[in-house]
């Protein structure tokens, strides 16, 4: 099975980012910007296209987040909900719908979808044991226990990763694990969970996969799944003791909490979020009166999703699973992305060495001298370095040079010396052209342009965006070749001298023709540039429709055009070392918080261990210390901690208040000696008045012992 070869329609998707922070350019590059040159494509070509996207708000990634920043996890979700959304705006990917799963109809779809496959035998139940916190009364998910990495000895690693190793962990792993709820060691307790045995389904995965898809998905996808599979697929547990997320459904026909062991389960995250790209579909055709099923059910529609390489397992064996079993469509595609570096380094959120997409629009496109066109800057030199096949490489002179290099020098240079010959030879009008005077080099630019269009559609049909984007830059390079050739503003010197005005008019027009070819093949990839190259040649957007693509009578003669405006300004090399000092310094930054941190942690760890803060002799000297001898000892009523001493100091007896009930019985005190703190102010305690303090010891154990001279003493002799 290849790709169809002309679907009735198309749904695209674009992984749902979770909601719990920022996104960088990693993230544009991997699964949104592709997907939508794809789109913004298909529309041009009037096909019946649906782009769906949302926020994934479900999953530990948000409690945790919310504990970080000490709120809850509703005021994550809504806080990073519509902040994502505005940044995707920013860069122009133009989603029909960006939803969020949240969204009560997502609820109601993904809890339809697994009592579909429950009723259906399609899942098992399975018995096993977790960790649970005894004092929060929780089961707990790995992110929520803590403990030192086998690997490193790090003492805060998370139970499904050490975050200073990078190793992968499982909780079991941790050494002395504590709960980040209660601060206790979690115990094993017995659980239930819904597993989707995926076993059942291998044979039918490597028939549509590895066999069927061998020639039209990328290499690096099939191979990932292609391991999977050989390494034989097991149950993959889709429900989780938490309370955040999609509760587990009822059985059919009962009530809402009718069964103890459904209660306090939600779906996994991973189960409820693909099913979001379906609520999104609904919410859509909702909101515009139209239907969702054939998007989702009817073979002719072409699903193809985009994302990046750390999601191909769930969107191309345990998602497609599911689909099939629900009789929806799979995906024809999956066009999954490697990942992009950032200045030689791997882009991480956690050691902050990463470009925002809050960043890039507060220091670019919200600037003055910044605006849409500093989103098309970037959207151009990402998508000559997006990792289709490999991991790439994102660095601040590599932006500047792409765009002063390419976009400014080959693209927006073309555009303008066209513009501005025009005005200046043709009276800013199009020309006209005269056929029996063409020449060979205005043949080979004519036939250029007639067959650009086929190679462009072609690379863009599979998925090869870079090599699309090469190829209209080429053509404007093309286009600066020929001008130079041809120099009309040398014939313009002597325009009587032979032919030459025919010539610079001919030039010109076809020049012209190129500069709207141009327009139609950049506004997949830069829509806000096509946009002003139309106001420029003063025609409306239907003229970037697809099917005019390759015509040479784009723009009529005679036609008055607008004076030339500048469609990108150049990067300054102070910008960009600008931005590589802020990178570096938000890394040094973020390094001396987590040190901060650490020590903090370590800190609370070992307070018994650490000293107090240094004190004179003087200060010493305050303290008047004393034996003292146990007269008498009872507890204290409502007080399990509290015990009444009667104690011998000389020359008065002294009544005591001490917390030690709990490490002695009453018998074993009577008669023994201790050392008393004889000068402290006296305290009320349950009704008691304590005049003094006696010493103890802490044992490792956390026993206390009494600390007593080694043979009886005068009781009130003084201790120096
Ligand atoms: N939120 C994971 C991620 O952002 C997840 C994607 C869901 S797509 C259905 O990598
Ligand atoms: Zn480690």
């Amino acid at each position: 099975m290849s790709e169809l070869k002309e679907p009735k329609r198309y749904l695209v998707t674009s992984a749902l980012p979770y909601a719990n922070g920022q996104k960088h350019i990693g993230h544009l590059a991997g699964a949104y910007l592709p997907a939508d040159i794809y789109v913004r494509y298909l529309r041009a070509r009037k096909k019946d296209v649906v782009f769906v996207c949302g926020s994934d708000e479900h999953g530990t990634a948000i409690p945790i987040q919310a504990m970080k920043e000490g709120t809850t996890p509703q005021s994550i979700i809504d806080k990073y909900h519509h902040l994502l959304k505005e940044n995707f705006e920013a860069f122009s990917i133009s989603f029909d719908i960006y939803d969020r799963t949240s969204n009560p109809i997502h609820h109601e779809t993904a809890r339809e979808f697994f009592t579909y496959l429950e009723e259906r035998n399609e899942l098992e139940i399975k018995a096993s044991e977790q960790y649970f916190d005894e004092a929060a009364n929780t089961f707990l998910a790995d992110r929520y226990i803590k403990g030192t990495c086998p690997q490193c000895g790090f003492a805060n690693a998370f139970g499904d990763q050490c975050e200073k190793c990078g190793s992968t962990l499982s909780p079991e792993e941790l050494i002395d694990p504590v709960s980040t709820l209660s601060g206790n060691p979690p115990v094993k307790r017995a659980t239930r969970h819904w597993y989707l045995p995926l076993d059942r389904h291998e044979a039918w995965l490597r028939q549509w996969i590895i066999e069927g898809h061998k020639d039209d998905w990328k290499v690096n996808v099939t191979g990932q799944c292609k391991s999977w599979i050989d390494a034989g697929l097991q149950a993959r547990a889709v429900t989780r003791d938490l309370d955040w997320g999609v509760k587990l459904p009822p059985k059919t026909g009962e009530d809402e909490n009718a069964d103890p062991d459904r209660s306090g389960k939600v779906l996994y995250v991973w189960f409820d979020a693909p099913i979001g790209y379906i609520s999104a579909t609904k919410q859509w055709a909702l909101n515009h009166g139209k239907d969702w099923k054939p998007y989702w059910m009817d073979p002719e529609t072409k699903l193809v999703h985009f994302i990046g390489k750390d999601n191909i397992v769930f969107h191309c064996i345990i998602f497609p699973v599911m689909l099939k079993l629900h009789g929806y469509i799979v995906p024809e595609n999956v066009p999954g992305n490697e990942f992009m570096n950032l200045e030689g380094d791997k882009m991480s959120t956690s050691r902050n060495w990463k470009l925002d997409m809050q960043d890039f629009i507060d220091d670019f496109i919200n600037k003055e001298n910044g605006g849409p066109q500093m989103a098309d800057a970037l959207r151009y030199y990402l998508t000559t370095i997006l990792p289709e096949t490999k991991d790439s490489e994102f660095t601040w002179k590599g932006f500047q040079d792409a765009v002063n290099g390419e976009l400014v020098a080959a693209f927006a240079n073309f555009f303008n010396r066209t513009f501005v010959l025009m005005h200046k030879l043709t009276g800013g009008k199009v020309p006209k052209f005269h056929n029996d005077l063409a020449d060979e080099k205005d043949r080979e630019l004519i036939e250029i342009i007639k067959n650009a269009p086929s190679r462009i559609q072609q690379l863009l049909e599979e998925y090869k965006f870079r090599e699309a984007l090469f190829e209209v830059i080429d053509l404007s390079r093309r286009g600066n070749k020929y001008m130079q050739d041809k120099e009309p503003w040398i014939k313009a010197k002597d325009p009587e001298a032979g032919n030459n005005q025919s010539s610079i008019e001919n030039c010109l027009h076809i020049c012209l023709q190129l500069c709207a070819n141009l327009s139609i093949y950049i506004s997949p990839f830069l829509p806000n540039t096509a946009k002003k190259m139309c106001q420029m040649m003063k025609v409306v957007d239907k003229m970037l429709d697809w099917e005019n693509a390759g015509s040479v009578k784009l723009l009529s003669v005679g036609y008055s055009l607008r004076s030339p405006a500048l469609l990108f300004r150049k990067i300054e090399d102070a910008e960009v070392e600008m931005q590589v000092i802020k990178l570096k310094k938000g890394l040094e930054e973020s390094k001396m918080q987590q040190e901060e941190t650490n020590n903090k942690l370590k800190e609370a760890e070992t307070p018994a261990n650490s000293l107090k803060t240094e004190i004179v002799y003087d200060d010493f000297d305050k303290i008047d210390l004393r034996i003292g001898t146990i007269l008498h000892a009872e507890k204290v009523a409502k007080a399990d901690k509290l015990l009444k001493l009667e104690v011998e100091m000389g020359m008065e007896k002294r009544t005591i208040v001490s917390g030690i009930a709990q490490h002695f019985s009453l018998e074993a005190l009577v008669g023994k000696q201790v050392i008393v703190v004889a000068n402290l102010a006296p305290r009320k305690m349950r009704g008691i008045e304590s005049q003094g303090m006696i010493l103890t010891a802490e044992q490792p154990d956390g026993k206390l012992i009494l600390v007593n001279p080694d043979t009886l003493t005068q009781p009130g002799s003084q201790v120096k």
